[in-house]
């Protein structure tokens, strides 16, 4: 049974031991960006939990962090186990199911419009020490395409200016950003609605990257197995989740920008700042005991590195047209952007540099920096045993390829600003850390097999267990 919204799936998260309650005051400025990097520090990849702010200074809402930071409470939103998880996404895609059109629901409890909009009414923490200021952190965009009408799902980091206008950061390959420049080139101003706390399949359709053209909402009716119902927005043409927590309504103007930034990303460095898009708000509708939804960014791990690694490796697997491709792992040390591991069961020499090509060529594959291709022996997962064949397999002078002047991922560290500004172009590595086919390495060693499988057996004898 799919999660009805973000309270059911919160519900589970409780059940199973997944949330932690932060019952001191906690400010917003600082406070809530200190305690989350504490808690992801100490649980790491695996053992971090959902925290959960019921008290904030000055303000009456709670709120929830880091849901999807784990693959585990990533599998409990899809339901699936973490084996099956990428066939199952593989599966369920091939059907997207249209939204239902629905009257109401409880994102319209509360109805803000014009004058009443203010945006310090809502829990919306200051995370990293340097960031420009107050940010939302997991914003579901919703937009149509102004030629052809379909819609879009995206999440982009989002500055607060003043009360009734936010900032927005969209790369120039994100789809929110090919619909707003189509308006703005006819002159009109571009509406967007900001759904924030959601049920869990929402969020993760929202950042996968499916091609353009591809409604995310109708993904997320195919992940959940039941349709996203939706209601129309007050004061523009769009329809949002009816089951979230907050609606934000607003309007991108053409040729008004503002500086934005710097903010600490996903990548553990600041994305800078720069004049950039901006949004005026028209109204806020929300749950009258909303519960407000984030995501703390910075140094891995975060939330980020699972919630869009999945997804990355998801649509590499499902794009991807070479066979033999055995498992893919984005690695939470490249924030689930920007290192993917692809084993594969190589067919000739030469294959290896053929995966890391394609990979590059999906449209995970655009914010991969380095790609590191291994044989099927080797489990993408295990980075220990990813880090040995790279070292004891790859030939530098044939297995390394660097692909000059690709579209970068725009948050990449390395660039300079001047670069940045230039259109954010960088070099990629494919790592081939294939064994060769024809001219094969000598045998890797082992004890004999049945002595080692009865020694195994026999483990206790020797005190190991
Ligand atoms: C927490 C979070 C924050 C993100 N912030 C940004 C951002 O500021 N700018 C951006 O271009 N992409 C950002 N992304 C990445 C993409 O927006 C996102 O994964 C999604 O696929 C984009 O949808 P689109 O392909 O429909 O544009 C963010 C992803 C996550 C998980
Ligand atoms: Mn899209």
């Amino acid at each position: 049974m799919p999660y009805r919204d973000l309270r059911e799936f919160l519900k589970k998260l409780e059940k199973e031991g997944e949330v932690l309650k932060i019952e001191p005051e906690v400010d917003l400025k600082y406070e809530v960006g200190a305690v989350c990097r504490l808690a992801l520090d100490r649980g790491g990849e695996e053992r971090n939990k959902a925290l959960y702010f019921s008290r904030i200074k000055g303000n009456s809402y709670p709120i929830v962090v880091n849901l999807l930071a784990t693959r585990k409470r990533y599998c409990l939103a899809l339901e699936c186990s973490a084996d099956e998880v990428h066939r199952e996404w593989i599966r369920r895609t091939q059907k997207p199911l249209a939204p239902e059109l629905v009257k109401d629901g409880p994102c319209k409890e509360v109805v803000r419009v014009g004058k009443d909009v203010n945006l310090f009414q809502l829990p919306i923490p200051w995370w990293n020490s340097l960031d420009g200021g107050y940010y939302i952190t997991f914003p579901c965009y919703i937009s149509k395409d102004p030629e052809t009408g379909i819609r879009n799902a995206g999440m982009y980091r989002t500055m607060i200016h003043d009360e009734k206008t936010l900032g927005i950061l969209a790369a120039p390959y994100r789809h929110v950003r090919h619909h707003f420049e189509k308006a703005h080139a006819q002159g009109k101003p571009f509406p967007v609605a900001i759904a924030i706390g959601l049920d869990p399949s929402l969020y993760i359709a929202t950042v996968a990257p499916f091609p353009f053209g591809e409604d995310e909402v109708a993904m997320a009716g195919a992940l959940r197995g039941a349709p996203v119902q939706m209601v129309p927005c007050e004061t523009i043409p769009l329809e949002v989740p009816a089951c979230a927590e907050v609606v934000i309504e607003g309007e991108i103007p053409p040729d008004v920008m503002r500086e934005e930034g710097p903010f600490g990303e996903f990548t553990g460095y600041y994305g800078d700042r720069a004049p950039r898009p901006v949004i005026q708000v028209k109204a806020i509708t929300h749950r009258k005991d909303l519960i407000y939804q984030a995501s703390y960014e910075g140094l891995p791990h975060h939330e980020t590195c699972v919630v869009s690694g999945i997804s990355n490796e998801a649509e590499l697997l499902r794009q991807i047209p070479l066979p033999g491709i055995q498992k893919v792992h984005f690695t939470s040390a490249g924030g689930g952007y920007l290192h993917a591991v692809v084993s594969v069961k190589k067919a000739y020499d030469g294959y290896g540099k053929m995966v890391g090509l394609a990979a590059l060529g999906t449209t995970a594959g655009r914010t991969v920096k380095i790609v590191t291709v291994v044989d099927d022996d080797i489990d993408p997962n295990d980075l220990a045993q990813v880090n040995w064949a790279v070292t004891m397999r790859t030939r530098v002078d044939r297995g390394l390829e660097i692909i000059k002047d690709l579209s970068a991922n725009v948050l990449d560290p390395t660039m300079t600003l001047h670069e940045k500004r230039l259109g954010s172009r960088t070099d990629k590595l494919i790592i081939d850390a294939t064994k060769p086919l024809l001219e094969p390495l000598a045998p890797e060693c082992l004890p004999h097999a049945e002595i080692m499988e009865q020694v195994t057996r026999n483990r206790h004898k020797y005190g190991i267990e």
